[in-house]
């Protein structure tokens, strides 16, 4: 890889209540990085008016959740910029700028449009159907060389690097006219001698790279499923865990003792993978304690390390929630800390493209 400064940027969309993926399969993850490099964690609130425009004040209320989640979660705001992205307007800038790299083909092949727009794709709004050049503006606009996301973020992140690629392809000569960027050391036809876009390196590992739906392990657990019973929200209580917990879907066979055994049984796969990941252990873990034991005994205590991991997180974002202005001041002073890095890149993209600058 290149000289790029490393940086991590990542963000869940305020679209409704966090759940047990998003926080496992990102947030919790974004935790330990704030001690290794610079950490840009944002609200994604411009993504989440792509499906339809929620009500706009529990929009607002939904942003200031998922900031108090990143918060009780252990993002540090002494530590990493916590911001909303409509709060810094270049993303929307360098947005519109990848719509016109980005080819209509790449965003044809995207998978999360196909399933998000439905059967009818033809009122689907232009934004949906764009949202991955919104977030290769997201991260870009930071010239972030880290992003750790779930599993279902991983296409996306693909064309992040392709969009980078083509940008600096077609424009190499002149970033390497102006001096800016930074020198490539295995130029190919690809890739010219400056670059000025990092290709981003996904995070995708673990445990928890893909929870699924406690209703149907073949299903990814989402906030927009319409059963609660098919998630476990970062607001619930311990009764409501332990009962979504207990109403799991199994199948009637005891837990393998080896990894393997987990192959065709994607509601047992699913539990355990929980398991592990909130108890910072591997499947193989699990299944050394478990093994051979009914769900009638994994989950009581698959209920019992839930409520212990996630009701000190519950009960913490209560408490930032109730002080919204507190909230409001993180947001605000991150914002401007993010501006403060993605105004120059704009500036430099609108010299590299030759937008006349007469201000
Ligand atoms: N089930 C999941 N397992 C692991 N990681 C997950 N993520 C989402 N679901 C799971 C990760 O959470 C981060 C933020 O996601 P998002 O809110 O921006 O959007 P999403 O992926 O569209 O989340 P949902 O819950 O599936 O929302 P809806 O229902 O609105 O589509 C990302 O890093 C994502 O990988």
């Amino acid at each position: 890889m290149t000289a790029f400064q490393p940086r991590v940027f990542s963000g869940v969309q305020p679209t409704g209540n966090l759940h047990l993926g998003n926080y496992l399969g990102a947030v919790s993850r974004w935790v330990p990085l704030q001690d290794q490099m610079p950490t840009i964690f944002c609200v994604v609130d411009s993504h989440a008016i792509t499906a339809g425009f929620p009500d706009p004040v529990e929009l607002s209320e939904a942003t200031r959740e998922v900031t108090a989640a990143y918060m009780a979660a252990g993002i540090d705001p002494t530590k990493s910029i916590i911001f909303n992205q409509s709060q810094v307007r270049e993303h929307a800038e360098l947005a519109w700028i990848f719509n016109c790299v980005a080819r209509m083909g790449w965003l044809s092949r995207m998978t999360q449009f196909k399933e998000k727009a439905g059967k009818n794709k033809e009122n689907a709004s232009v934004g949906l159907f764009a949202y991955p050049n919104l977030m290769a503006a997201d991260i870009l606009a930071y010239r972030a060389t880290h992003v750790p996301v779930g599993d279902d973020q991983k296409q996306h992140l693909e064309l992040t690097r392709d969009i980078a690629a083509k940008f600096n392809n077609d424009f190499g000569e002149r970033i390497k006219e102006l001096g800016i960027g930074v020198p490539n050391p295995t130029p190919s036809p690809e890739l010219p001698e400056q670059l000025y876009f990092p290709l981003t390196e996904p995070m995708i590992a673990g445990p928890a790279t893909r929870i699924m739906s406690l209703r149907d392990g073949t299903k990814k657990m989402s906030k927009s499923d319409p059963s609660d019973l098919s998630r476990i929200n970062l607001t619930d209580d311990s009764d409501t865990i332990a009962k979504k917990i207990r109403k799991a879907k199994t199948d009637p066979d005891a837990l393998p003792s080896a990894v393997e055994g987990l192959a065709d049984r994607p509601e047992a796969d699913n539990l355990v993978g929980i398991y592990a990941a909130l108890g910072g252990l591997s499947k193989e873990d699990v299944l050394k304690d478990f093994g051979g034991q009914q769900f009638s005994a994994f989950k009581p205590a698959l209920s019992e390390l839930a409520v212990a991991k996630l009701s000190p997180m519950t009960d913490e974002m209560r408490r930032l929630m109730d002080d919204k202005v507190q909230i409001d001041s993180v947001l605000k002073d991150g914002a401007e800390k993010a501006s403060a890095i993605a105004e120059p890149v704009l500036k430099d993209v609108r010299r590299i493209i030759g937008f006349l600058d007469v201000r």
